[in-house]
C-alpha cells in the first residue's frame, strides 16, 4: 500500500528531544521506522558462516517414481515443466535447494515438448536417462541429449525440451533462481509452443558430452587437495561454477570447508559423504547438498563420478570466498 505524507505520523524533533529513558525514546522512534542499534532483536553479525540450510540428500530412484506417476496424471503442457524441486526443509522455505540455487528433476513423455521460454536465471542441466531423440532447443539450435551430459541454458537464451524418442526422458535441473529473487532483477518472457531448430548440433558451448568430459578427465592431474576434477568452462554462466569429478573406489578425499554452496549429482558409482556433522549415502542419479562452511569430504565406496554446481563465482567476484582444508 502506498502511503502518502499525511498519513505519516507528525513527530517533531522535540518530541525526541523530550525522551526521558531509553524505553522511552524507543516508543518516539518506532513510529519514524527508526531502530535503535543497541537494541536489535537479534544480532545482524557472527563470527562465522552459520547457514539455515541443511545437509541433505534426494534420492533418483523415489523421483523417478514421482515423475512416472506424474507422468499418468498430468501433461507437459500443463505442467510447463513436469518437474520435482528438491526444497531444503527449513523454516519457511518452500523453494530453494541452497540459498543461492535450486535443482529440481524433470521427466518428458514420448511425443511430448515442453515450451520454450526464457527468463534472467541461468539454468542447467545434467542428463540422466534419456534414450534417442531426447533434446533442448537453445536460441534455435536443436542439441539432442545423451545420458551424462550437462547442458547450458544461460540467463535470457530461449529454451524448451521435446522428446521424439521411444522412452521417457529424465534430467536435473540447476538454477541460480534463489539468487535472482534475493536481489530482484527477475524477467521472463513465453514464446508459442516450442521454438522450431534451424540447426542441430552436439558440438557447442552449451553442450559438455560425456565422451568430451572423460576425455578432458583423463587427461588430469589431481588439483592441491588432490582431486581429480574438471572444471567446465562455461564463461556464460556468471553465477555458477561447474565440476565434473572422478573418484577412486575406497579412495577418501580431504576435509575441506569452503563458503561456496555446493549441490553434488551422483553420475556414476556409489559411496558416501560426510557433510558438516553428518553422512550421506548416495548413488547413481541421487543429489546432495553441502550449505556454505559446512566440512565436506567424499568416501567413495567404488569408482564414481560426481558432478558439482557451486556458486563459487558469486563468492569470489565478490571477496567473500575462503577455503580451509580440515584434516
Ligand atoms: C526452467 O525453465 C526449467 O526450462 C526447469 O526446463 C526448471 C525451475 C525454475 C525456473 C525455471 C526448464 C526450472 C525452470
Amino acid at each position: 500500500m502506498r502511503r502518502n505524507q499525511e498519513d505519516l505520523p507528525v513527530t517533531g524533533f522535540s518530541d525526541l528531544a523530550n525522551a526521558v529513558d531509553l524505553d522511552d525514546l524507543r516508543r518516539r522512534l518506532d513510529p519514524l521506522d527508526f531502530m535503535a542499534g543497541w537494541n536489535k532483536h537479534e544480532p545482524s553479525l557472527w563470527k562465522e558462516p552459520r547457514t539455515a540450510f541443511k545437509p541433505m540428500v534426494w534420492r533418483w530412484d523415489a523421483a523417478k517414481a514421482g515423475l512416472d506417476a506424474a507422468g499418468r496424471l498430468i501433461d507437459a503442457e500443463l505442467a510447463e515443466r513436469r518437474n520435482l524441486f528438491m526444497v531444503n526443509p527449513i523454516e519457511g522455505n518452500h523453494y530453494a535447494t541452497l540459498r543461492t540455487l535450486v535443482s529440481a528433476y524433470q521427466m518428458l513423455l514420448p511425443g511430448e515438448k515442453a515450451r520454450t521460454h526464457r527468463h534472467s536465471p541461468n539454468a542447467l542441466r545434467l542428463v540422466l536417462d534419456v534414450a534417442d531423440s531426447c533434446y533442448t532447443v537453445v536460441d534455435g539450435v536443436r542439441i539432442d541429449m545423451q545420458p551424462g551430459d550437462v547442458l547450458l541454458t544461460p540467463g535470457m537464451s530461449w529454451h524448451g525440451h521435446g522428446n521424439e524418442g521411444s522412452m521417457p526422458g529424465y534430467w536435473i535441473d540447476f538454477l541460480d533462481v534463489p539468487l535472482v529473487q534475493l536481489l530482484e532483477p527477475m524477467f521472463l518472457d513465453l514464446w508459442e509452443g516450442l521454438q522450431s531448430a534451424a540447426q542441430t548440433t552436439r558440438e557447442s558451448p552449451f553442450v559438455f558430452t560425456m565422451e568430451a568430459m572423460q576425455a578432458q578427465l583423463a587427461q588430469a592431474q589431481p588439483d592441491e587437495h588432490g582431486r581429480l576434477r574438471i572444471r567446465l568452462d562455461a564463461p556464460s554462466m556468471p553465477t555458477t561454477a561447474l565440476f565434473m569429478e572422478k573418484m577412486e573406489g575406497g579412495r577418501s578425499g580431504r576435509l575441506l570447508r569452503s563458503t561456496e554452496n555446493q549441490i553434488f549429482a551422483v553420475v556414476s558409482g556409489s559411496g558416501s559423504s560426510r557433510i558438516g556433522d553428518e553422512s550421506f549415502s548416495w548413488s547413481r542419479g541421487d543429489v546432495f547438498v553441502a550449505p556454505g562452511w559446512h566440512a565436506v569430504r567424499h568416501e567413495p565406496g567404488e569408482d564414481a563420478m560426481i558432478f558439482c554446481v557451486s556458486d563459487l563465482p558469486v563468492h569470489e567476484k565478490l571477496g567473500f570466498h575462503r577455503l580451509r582444508v580440515e584434516d
